[in-house]
């Protein structure tokens, strides 16, 4: 690739000659050339720039002294491909698939600096209409510089390492593959495992490459929901797996196909009407096909009644988190367009509490909490807030009860899918009960979860609202 820069400060330049810049100029990979402006002008002042026309403040650079450079280092490199690009602070932000494009299929790179308030708006229009170059207005961010001279290093640097053979390539695949999932990296770190008093995180000094793997993953997406929202919400719907969406929903994001924010938060004993609401609209969704709708009905009327959850709610044994969802905006979320979509219920207890029946109580013993609740809307399924809601029901839980080491549930033995989410959760088999719903036994298969052998997730903590 050639490049050619021209600016009214070429020394601003020399920073091109250090390191791998300069090794790849050597190699012959890349022709740089930097010209001054000046040297296109013919008075004797040397000037380049001029009020601007319309009035006000600052100078404009003046489009002939600019059109005479442009030509002449185009007609002596004589390429196919060329692109002039011009850093302006209203231009396009500079994305690294540009950049790529650029690396791929240009030959000739011509790189405009302006000062002042920039350069005449004409001669960008002039060479996009009356030739083949291709023109490239573009911003390094919205922040404002002095000059194009930053952004054309930028720019230059960006593209060069991109170019095959240059010094240092194979690109790390690391990056690459950064580049083509649209999250931010996960951190690195180095010896010494101690610095200052902080550690590598253990898990990277493991050995363990699924581990690491894995937790890399998730500090990618952690850091990219953190600070780059905005790229969550622009995720191509394959780049997710179920996995990268629980952690995903639970810090409030649902990205593409559903594009929705999520939060989480307790019940509070106020809450009756909301409770009983979702639990009796998302119960008849979760039931066996066979169940009679009068038993579904019996049981909604008896256990999941407005006062039925008031009593739930009056006990600060008990745990409901609620989970709500609402459209992304522009604005911000209007506090109406929350819905609740699904709610957990777990029974906690005080130290030495003892879940509700018999079979329960041997399963989990004493310090064991019971998922007594465990309802999303089906809309939701593959979604990855199922995940979301249990997972931060556990941390919920471990917060406010933190002498529980265990947790248990009851779940129809039928529900193929409820078995394998609770045990891809850490829930294992463990007994069996009945289970009346409206009269009507139903077999259960009862499951336990350790806290202290299975910690609650990272990603499933601090998210409350
Ligand atoms: C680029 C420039 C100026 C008009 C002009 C030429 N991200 C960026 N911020 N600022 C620039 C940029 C890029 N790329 C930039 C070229 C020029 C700024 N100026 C100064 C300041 C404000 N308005 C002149």
């Amino acid at each position: 690739m050639r490049i050619d820069i021209i600016s009214i400060f070429p020394q601003f330049f020399d920073c091109l000659d250090v390191s791998l810049m300069g090794k790849a100029r050597s190699s012959g990979l890349l022709q740089t050339h930097v010209w001054d402006l000046r040297d296109w002008t013919q008075d004797v002042h040397r000037t380049v720039d001029r009020a601007p026309a319309g009035g006000g403040a600052g100078m404009v650079m003046k489009p002939d002294v600019w059109g005479k450079a442009i030509d002449q280092v185009i007609e002596q490199a004589g390429a196919a491909k060329t692109v002039l690009a011009i850093p302006t602070p209203s231009g396009i932000p500079l994305t690294q698939s540009q950049v790529r494009d650029l690396a791929e299929n240009t030959e000739h790179l011509v790189v405009a600096c302006g000062r002042y308030e920039g350069i005449d708006q004409r001669v960008g229009q002039y060479y996009q209409q009356n030739t083949e170059v291709q023109v490239l207005p573009f911003s390094l961010g919205d922040y404002v510089l002095n000059g194009g001279e930053v952004a054309a290093v930028a720019l230059v640097e960006a593209t060069c390492r991109l170019l095959e053979g240059f010094v240092g390539n194979p690109n790390s695949l690391v990056e690459e593959s950064y580049e083509l999932s649209g999250l931010l990296e996960y951190p690195a770190y180095t010896q010494p495992a101690t610095w200052r008093g902080l550690e590598i995180p253990p898990v990277l000094l493991s050995g363990d490459h699924q581990k690491v793997k894995k937790w890399r993953r998730q500090q990618s997406l952690m850091l990219t929901a953190e600070r780059r929202p905005d790229l969550i919400w622009k995720l191509a719907p394959d780049v997710l797996v179920k996995s990268d969406r629980e952690i995903l929903a639970a810090r409030g994001f649902l990205p593409a196909p559903y594009r929705q924010q999520v939060r989480f938060r307790r019940a509070q004993p106020g809450e009756t009407v909301t409770c009983s609401a979702i639990a009796s609209r998302l119960f008849p969704q979760a039931c066996p096909k066979d169940l009679p709708e009068e038993a579904i009905a019996c049981f909604i009327e008896d256990e999941l009644s407005e006062a039925a959850f008031k009593a739930y709610l009056d006990d600060p044994n008990n745990l409901i988190i609620l989970v709500e969802v609402a459209p992304v905006t522009q604005t911000g979320t209007d506090d109406t367009a929350w819905e609740t979509a699904g709610y957990t219920l777990i029974e906690a207890g005080a130290p030495g509490f003892l879940p509700p029946e018999e079979n329960l109580m041997q399963s989990g013993g004493k310090n064991c909490a019971y998922l007594s609740k465990c309802y999303l809307d089906a809309c939701w399924h593959g979604s990855g807030l199922a995940g979301a809601m249990l997972e931060v029901s556990h941390a919920y839980l471990q917060e406010s009860f933190p002498h529980l080491t265990k947790i248990c549930l009851g779940t129809n033995r039928e529900n193929r899918q409820a078995l394998k989410f609770y045990r891809h959760h850490g829930y294992r088999k463990c007994g069996r009960r009945t289970f009346l719903v409206g009269g009507i036994e139903n077999l259960d298969v009862i499951a336990v979860r350790d806290f202290t052998a299975c910690q609650v997730p990272s990603w499933a903590q601090n998210v409350a609202q």
